[in-house]
């Protein structure tokens, strides 16, 4: 499904819209609309999605959509190329299995401030083809005028099929694992996802270690989660499961909406980031503590370097 719409409420609002057009295209210094500079600087493109009038580009650091965490920015461009600040984006990913058809947890799309730019993310919970499913996308666009509230023009992008990359540890074969989908042991039959999102360039020593938790309410509803916590004890199993000092659980960050911790990789290699889930009242919905005879959490997420 396309459509494209262009809504006027009388036509004195345009005319003064073209009326201020020409003025601030011939002002006294002969400058006509400033050039809003290129907000892509080092960022790589995904996709594009383009209907004639105005082009929606994704972009992020891999040019990948990937399992688990991924980052994404939008420019929106006119038939000139120009870049435009005053769109509003919103999207839906969907996978569809066949015998049924889900979303993932995300963001809204928001604006960065300063730059003709948007962004978001995804938790991507599957990769394309994993269980024979395909992702889908809905995107959808309205650029209001700013000299008039009146003009909105806008336009969207149904069922595009975008692919969702598995990741892979560095041999470029073994999955590794950075998003999970759980059902809370408490007897709530809650059910949560944990995304890793850093260290996404893990080093030798103490990196931040950040995380999203989300609620899944039903296939296309999943609620950012406050005030739990995630237990850590990264783990490095070729070398007798030996841990390393100085970790810091993974607490809520008011500010930056992520959990937030410390993980200290003593070395480089395979390590597993063994987790526990626990609710604001310190009470555990899934995962162990590592002992002699249990090696791993039934919560983890892999990073090797
Ligand atoms: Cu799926």
């Amino acid at each position: 499904m396309r459509r494209f719409f262009f809504l006027t409420r009388g036509h004195a609002p345009l005319l003064l819209f073209l009326i201020a057009a020409l003025f601030s295209a011939c002002d006294k210094d002969g400058n006509t609309e400033p050039v809003i500079p290129d907000p892509t600087e080092g960022l790589k493109k995904v996709r594009d999605f383009a209907d004639g009038n105005y082009t929606v580009t994704a972009w992020n650091e891999t040019g990948e959509l990937r399992l688990g965490y991924t980052k994404v920015y939008f420019t929106v461009q006119n038939k000139t190329g120009a870049f435009i600040e005053n769109a509003e984006l919103s999207a839906f990913p969907e996978m569809d299995m066949g015998m049924m058809k889900h979303s993932t947890p995300r963001a809204e799309i928001t604006k960065v401030a300063g730059k003709a730019l948007y962004e978001t993310y995804y938790a991507f919970l599957m990769y394309s083809g994993q269980g024979d499913g395909k992702w889908y996308y809905d995107l959808e666009y309205t650029i209001s005028d700013a000299l008039s509230s009146n003009y909105t023009v806008g336009g969207s992008f149904g069922n595009e099929e975008i692919d969702v990359k598995n990741v892979f540890r560095p041999d470029g074969k073994t999955e590794r694992k950075v998003i999970q989908l759980l059902v809370a042991v408490d007897g709530s039959d809650k059910r949560y996802v944990v995304t890793l999102v850093e260290p996404q360039k893990p080093t030798v020593g103490v990196n931040d270690v950040t995380a999203y938790i989300h609620e899944r309410i039903d296939a296309n509803t999943y609620n950012p989660v406050e005030n739990f916590t995630l237990k850590l004890d990264p783990r490095m199993p070729s070398m007798e499961n030996h841990s390393s000092p100085n970790n810091v659980d993974l607490t809520w960050d008011v500010a930056g909406k992520i959990y937030r911790g410390k993980v200290n990789f003593s070395m480089t290699g395979y390590w597993t980031l063994n987790l526990i889930l626990q609710n604001d009242r310190g009470e555990t919905l899934y995962g162990n503590v590592i002992t002699g005879d249990t090696a791993a959490s039934s919560l983890l997420f892999e990073i090797e370097f």
